[in-house]
């Protein structure tokens, strides 16, 4: 009764370790960006691991300090996979991701912006969810126990439809080890990417929310009791459904955008966090050797000052590069500056060890090998899962001539056309043109089946929508639909045997 009473006490108790957790950096597609770059984070050093104050806090959008922008913005492409680190000590210092008492669900958010490096555009309405990682049945853990043996990495893959452009990224942690406290403490740890997109996608997400208001203290998930035996499973999903890449309205937007904001300016040669150094001006006598050491001081004062969190490592480097500079003009050595490449940090791993990504949707209902004859909805979580996964889908085989085909094909043509969105030009294609992409295609002429969709096929189908005239870039941005929406069905399909099949 004692130890039980303990134990009461020690969870109940928010403090029960001083270090919580962080976002730090973040990788695009194995390549670690930097500590602290393109990264909104705290700038308070002693509590930059803390949890956000209060759930409703405008802090719950990007975290302390969140509305201020850093310069520098990373670029990603659409399907890159971005991998968010997640440390107890944020510089590194000391190994460690999140205390193990921290249980609870994780998901990464997304916010087209117009500048991701402009300041007060975090809080508000905009967030859309592209992944998210609750309790795992089989491993019997949380998504944050998960993150421990794995660096803390948590992996999401950018839906590969969105239009182009800046966005804020946004990976999100809740631990629940409080909820049972008085009064109930959640502590969402939260902090924000800036990055630029590039796609030919065109899609922006239809169910998103704000944040901060997307929860309050009534919502289940922040009172869920993670101590109770059985657990109450499925955990109370809250937030937007994920976005389900293909599903969303398509909006006509420049394709070609290119990023002009928030590049790593040419001439850096050294980085830390969001700071850049450049090489000290050359010079040939001693009055422009100690301005040029003046000028790498400077710099490296600049350096300390922004050094966030996350450290200033390579103001170290800097500095023992300016101690280097002003030694020569001491020695009387007036040609210079010297070379800085001594000073060089070492070049950032990549990313190695597995991560965090995506098993199942959080609704635990739905068993991960859906049946055949699942429910429409089923079928789309099933395939969003499989996105998600190391790229299992396409290396599927397709059996021929099997129970399996003959069953995927009359879920395409029953419940995959019933999702199919409002606009029915690209449904009834969709439906014709699947089954011929499911080998049954002999008949079909050799006319590439998507690309090839003339104008007058797309105005026929448009007539029958009752539509009249058509503008120019509606026959090019329909034939985009017709394919997204083939994706999506044949993913549904290949999901579906995949599950026959193993
Ligand atoms: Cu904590």
């Amino acid at each position: 009764m004692r130890f039980f009473q303990n134990a009461l006490a020690a969870a109940g108790t928010a403090q029960i370790v001083k270090a919580h957790t962080a976002f730090t950096n973040f990788f695009v597609d194995g390549v670690d960006q930097g500590d602290g770059v393109a990264v909104r984070m705290s700038n308070n050093m002693g509590q930059a691991t803390f949890p956000i104050s209060s759930v409703t806090s405008k802090d719950m959008a990007c975290g302390v300090n969140g509305e201020m922008g850093v310069s520098r913005i990373a670029g990603v492409k659409a399907g890159s996979k971005i991998t968010f680190e997640w440390r107890d000590w944020p510089d590194g210092t000391k190994p460690g991701s999140i205390d193990p008492s921290h249980k609870g669900p994780c998901a990464v958010y997304m916010k087209k912006v117009d500048d991701s490096s402009a300041s007060n555009n975090a809080a508000g309405d905009g967030w859309f969810k592209i992944m998210e990682d609750g309790y795992d049945n089989t491993a019997e853990k949380w998504c944050t126990e998960k993150l421990i043996p794995n660096d803390g990495h948590l992996q999401a893959t950018i839906p590969k439809d969105l239009a182009p452009g800046y966005y804020l990224m946004r990976p999100e942690l809740l631990a629940l080890h409080a909820t049972q406290a008085t009064p109930p403490d959640p502590q969402f740890y939260v902090g924000c990417a800036q990055v630029f997109l590039t796609s030919d996608g065109s899609a922006t997400p239809n169910d998103h929310v704000s944040i901060p208001g997307y929860v309050n203290m009534q919502t289940p998930a922040m009172t869920y009791n993670i101590y109770a035996t059985p657990l109450k499973l499925p955990f109370p999903d809250f937030g937007p459904p994920l976005y389900n890449p293909g599903s969303s309205k398509r909006s006509l937007v420049a394709r070609d955008m290119t990023q002009t904001i928030g590049l790593k300016p040419a001439d850096c040669v050294m980085e830390n966090g969001n700071w850049c150094a450049v090489m000290p001006p050359s010079y040939t006598d001693q009055n422009g050797c100690w301005n040029s050491s003046k000028n790498c001081w400077t710099q490296n004062t600049a350096c300390y000052t922004s050094a966030g969190p996350t450290g200033g490592k390579n103001c170290h480097n800097w500095e023992s590069y300016c101690k280097k500079l002003q030694g020569q003009c001491g020695a009387g050595n007036y040609n210079g500056p010297p070379s800085a490449d001594d000073e060089m940090p070492a070049q950032l791993p990549a990313l190695s060890g597995g991560v965090v990504a995506m098993t199942a949707p959080m609704e635990g209902s739905v068993p991960t090998a859906t049946p055949i004859a699942a429910s429409e909805s089923g079928a789309v979580s099933a395939s969003t899962s499989n996105d998600a996964a190391p790229a299992p889908t396409l290396a599927i085989p397709v059996p021929s001539g099997t129970g399996a085909v003959t069953a995927g094909a009359n879920q395409s043509s029953n419940g995959s056309i019933d999702t199919c969105g409002s606009n029915g030009a690209p449904k009834s294609s969709a439906g014709a043109a699947s089954p011929s992409s499911s080998a049954a295609a002999g008949a079909t002429a050799q006319r590439p089946q998507i690309g090839g969709k003339a104008k007058g096929d797309i105005r026929r189908l448009a007539r029958r929508g009752g539509v009249k005239r058509l503008s120019a870039p509606i026959y090019e941005d329909t034939r985009d639909a017709i394919k997204d929406r083939l994706a999506l069905v044949s993913g549904m399909l290949l999901g579906n045997l995949q599950i026959r099949s193993g």
